[in-house]
């Protein structure tokens, strides 16, 4: 009898472990980094029709680098958020001439069926960061550079001393009109000519609590968002304007440090009825970090009266 109760229990507790395993198999896919084998800053997502194309910058800094090593762009899309495909090397930043390498944070805007490509690199010549800008009929490429000089130079910027003031281009359209923010520091823009390719007027400042970097635009029902990074090591902040060029109203921290990198460099957009925040952080293990960075995904939400929810930031990112 002892036996047949000792039997049993053993079937009783194999069968549990079974059931457990088959649990295990329907968890949660853990889809954040969404790209799991290379290294990527900056992501910077464009909707285009019925996909999502993701920019970012190739962190290639080897495992005991302690600065950016970036000399090419990326894009990868999407058409659920989930799935991700890659596609050949669409920029170097060797194809500007003019500049001496650092591929580092960018923005892709389409304009009348052509696709602009506003990147940061080191001026050749012009001591300090600059801003160019590549044009392409596609978003996947192949990219050129538009003008054959920069568009923004540490010149024409005085607001601060340091020579990496220029950096982090965002553009937006908006009712016709381009605009171009960036900024380290201090946050500036400027209004674009419709070519895309030449500032149209005076360069202006937006006074921004704690303002590091990384500004990025967009727009909710009758709401503009310049979310930007905020303090150093970064967290992500936010303010709300109803017009593109201010006033700026601060509304507070968007996102909490990322922990494990010392940027977080985000992007927001709308995509088949859902808001995404799309950053990076130093999630791939044993050598991820603020040099060798990752992207992720994850959902935003907004308040009754337009302002953002604080995001979440989760291992299981966007599930199919
Ligand atoms: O990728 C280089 C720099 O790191 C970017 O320009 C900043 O926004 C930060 O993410």
């Amino acid at each position: 009898m002892k036996k047949k109760i000792l039997v049993f229990f053993a079937v009783a507790l194999s069968l549990g472990c079974v059931a457990q395993k088959k649990k295990g198999v329907t968890k949660p896919s853990e889809n954040n980094p969404i790209i799991k084998d290379t290294y990527i800053g900056d992501p910077a997502a464009m909707v285009y029709k019925d996909s999502v194309y993701l920019y970012g910058g190739h962190d290639e800094a080897p495992n005991d680098f302690n600065f950016y090593k970036m000399n090419e762009w990326l894009v990868y899309s999407s058409a659920d958020m989930v799935t991700w495909k890659k596609h050949p090397v669409p920029l170097k930043a060797s194809d500007f001439k003019w500049a001496k390498g650092d591929a580092w944070a960018a923005q892709v805007i389409e304009r009348d069926g052509k696709f602009y490509w506003y990147v940061c690199v080191e001026h050749g010549t012009i001591p300090g960061k600059a801003i160019g800008v590549a044009v392409s009929d596609s978003p996947l490429g192949p990219f050129k550079d538009a003008l054959g000089k920069a568009l923004i130079t540490n010149d024409m910027t005085t607001q601060t001393s340091i020579s990496w003031d220029d950096i982090d281009p965002a553009v937006y359209i908006d009712k016709g009109q381009a605009y171009l923010y960036w900024g380290n520091t201090v946050c500036k823009y400027v209004k674009l000519k419709e070519n895309m390719t030449e500032v149209d007027g005076d360069i202006k400042v937006v006074d921004l609590p704690n303002f590091t970097e990384a500004p990025w635009i967009h727009k909710h029902k009758d709401w503009y968002y310049l979310s930007y990074a905020y303090q150093f090591p970064e967290k992500l902040a936010y303010a709300m304007s109803k017009s593109i060029e201010g006033p700026w109203e601060y509304k507070g921290i968007l996102n909490e440090l990322a922990g494990n990198s010392n940027t977080n460099h985000q992007s927001i957009i709308e995509f088949k009825g859902q808001s995404y925040f799309i950053y990076h952080n130093g999630a791939i293990q044993p050598h991820g970090g603020s040099f060798r960075r990752s992207v992720c995904i994850d959902k935003l939400y907004y308040n009754n009266d337009g302002t953002l929810k604080r995001i979440v930031m989760t291992t299981e990112g966007i599930q199919k």
